[in-house]
């Protein structure tokens, strides 16, 4: 029986001395008179995850909450399993403040475990499915993981294999718990035991990891806290319009912000509205789940927004249940933003958001032309948002700048990373986005570009600094500069130019040589370019924007780029 648990609501509002300790080590809170107002306003509402999922339990209990092929899960279920599955962790000895990386895909076990966590002020760290060994080690490495949580296969990839190799070297891990056949690991299903009381964690405390877009070599980890992201998740679900209505198809990776919380599962299971889980979001996979359970809104990356456009007409299924197709993580353009209501029969949403926080929407009753050529606007009046020039100065209405902000959920500093901190935030802690925009006199955002070298390919971020240390590591590579190349499906694609040390190495032996490295797959490059020496820029750097401008010149018209 559950005991008098103190995550109960109206009982996680205690003073922090009684809360669990997740205050993490290498957190950067907000100083505290900007953190007393978030409260006094109401953006911080002093409730936990775990204790939402309770709130969301007694509302709506006997409502289907998760969708997953044949099988359904009530609100009432998901609390009582979410339970039994943080009294399972603790007798593992998994305690409050403890990292553990998550690596599932769209299974109703990542919302149980992710809220097993969440109680017991566990923090998990939100690995994405496609992340091979260099991911997973640095993520274990970084946070000081004592758990690593997989599916045995997915997607044609076995998992226990990635979990084996990395037994031996991470320290900090004592388990590996596999949803599926768990091999010489421990059965995820098994984790289960009697629900006990515990005590609540701090809401001010960091509830989860998410992961950067990362400029530099290698990912950081962004502590978003119980109290920031309860407030993403509900406004955001307000902005959408969401209600007990909405059934919404979760067809990107749950372990991204955008799916996740903007407005995301969560933010429809505040409502009271039943999620859908997809594989993935191909309209074969998609098309008939909306068809089938009735959705009536989604989010997708642009590339799979223009494949649906496509789709719509070759894959038979009906589709008019669709009230709301949200659309952001790359720039959309804006001919094919026109497109989306005549063709797949709902409203498109634009949203420009930040793991780090920051989030833009445009609203359901925006004009159209407001829809298709802008990214949205901030959500919340608390965003403080500037456009700043290259001295930090603020730009004119209009003009092209810098976007940097600072709110009531975008993040303080990176975790663990203090001195990538100094120049990642100002002194007054805004955040520098790296985004370079345009702000109208609405207030709307339009994202024309970056100053960070990072590649957006259809939504997924990759460094180039961080394929270029790899590259550099081929006995045939004497140096290695990664550049982004126009793509017309998915925005840009990644280009890869060498010098090469004695034989010059192909685009397959490359990847190959990646893949080995233990990186994913949408990293690897798409194209490889041989170079004698480097166009470099008046202060000497490597000008990646005059290779990629020779390199435009030199493909022929009608050669794919
Ligand atoms: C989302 O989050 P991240 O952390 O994977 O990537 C953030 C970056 C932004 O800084 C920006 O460079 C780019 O992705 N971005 C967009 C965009 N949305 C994101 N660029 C142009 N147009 C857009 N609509 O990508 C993310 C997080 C929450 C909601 C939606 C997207």
């Amino acid at each position: 029986m559950l005991s008098e648990a103190t995550d109960r609501p109206g009982r996680d509002t205690q003073q922090p001395g009684q809360h669990a300790a997740n205050l993490l080590d290498g957190f950067v809170p907000w100083p505290e008179e900007v953190a007393a107002r978030y409260r006094r306003e109401g953006y911080w509402q002093g409730r936990t995850l775990g204790g939402l999922l309770r709130d969301w339990a007694e509302r709506y209990g006997p409502r289907t909450a998760l969708v997953h092929g044949d099988s359904r899960f009530t609100y009432a279920e998901l609390d009582a399993a979410a339970d039994r599955r943080a009294a399972g962790l603790q007798d593992l000895g998994v305690q409050p403040g403890d990292r553990v990386v998550v690596q599932l895909p769209n299974v109703p076990e990542f919302v149980v475990v992710c809220f097993a966590l969440f109680r017991l002020g566990a923090v998990p760290v939100m690995a994405l499915p496609s992340h091979r060994r260099t991911e997973i080690r640095h993520l274990c490495e970084l946070s000081g993981a004592v758990a690593y949580v997989v599916a045995d296969t997915f997607d044609g990839f076995d998992y226990r294999d990635l979990a084996r190799e990395l037994d031996a070297g991470v320290d900090t891990l004592r388990h590996v718990l596999v949803l599926g056949d768990p091999a010489e690991f421990t059965s995820l299903e098994k984790v289960d035991a009697e629900p006990r009381a515990t005590a609540s964690p701090d809401p001010a405390g960091v509830a989860v990891l998410l992961l950067s877009g990362g400029t530099t070599g290698v990912p950081k980890l962004i502590p978003r806290t119980h109290d920031d992201y309860a407030y993403n998740l509900r406004a955001s679900a307000e902005v959408c319009g969401f209600d007990e209505s909405t059934v919404y198809l979760a067809a990107l990776p749950i372990a991204h912000n955008f799916p996740l919380a903007c407005p995301g599962i969560l933010g429809v299971m505040h409502t009271g509205g039943r999620v859908v889980l997809a594989a993935n979001g191909n309209p074969p996979e998609a098309f008939p789940l909306i068809e089938k359970e009735g959705v009536t809104a989604t989010a997708l990356v642009p590339p799979l927004a223009l494949l649906w456009m496509q789709a719509a007409e070759w894959v038979p299924a009906d589709l008019s249940s669709l009230r709301l197709l949200q659309v952001g993580g790359a720039r959309l353009a804006s001919d094919a933003a026109a497109r989306v209501g005549p063709t797949l029969g709902c409203r498109l949403q634009q949203v420009f958001g930040m793991a780090e926080g920051l989030l833009n929407y445009t609203r359901l009753d925006d004009p159209e032309e407001l829809v298709t050529t802008t990214q949205g606007r901030p959500l919340a009046p608390a965003d403080e948002v500037r456009v700043v020039d290259a001295a930090g100065e603020e730009v004119p209405v209009g003009e092209l700048g810098e976007l940097w902000v600072r709110g009531p959920y975008t993040l303080r500093g990176y975790y663990q990373a203090e001195e990538y901190n100094r120049t990642a935030f100002t002194e007054d802690g805004f955040y520098r986005s790296g985004d370079l925009v345009r702000r109208g006199p609405t207030g709307h955002l339009s994202v024309e570009g970056r100053i960070r070298d990072v590649i957006n390919r259809g939504g997924e971020k990759v460094s180039a600094t961080e394929i270029e240390d790899h590259l550099v590591a081929h006995p045939s590579i004497r140096d290695a500069a990664v550049a982004a190349l126009p793509d017309e499906m998915l925005g840009e694609r990644i280009c890869a130019f060498v010098i090469p040390d004695g034989d010059p190495p192909g685009l397959v032996t490359v990847k190959r040589f990646l893949r080995e490295r233990g990186l994913a797959e949408y990293k690897l490059p798409d194209r490889l370019e041989l170079e004698e020496s480097w166009p470099l820029t008046s202060v000497g750097k490597i000008s990646k924007q005059q290779l990629a401008a020779e390199l435009a010149r030199r493909i022929a018209p009608g050669e794919p780029r």
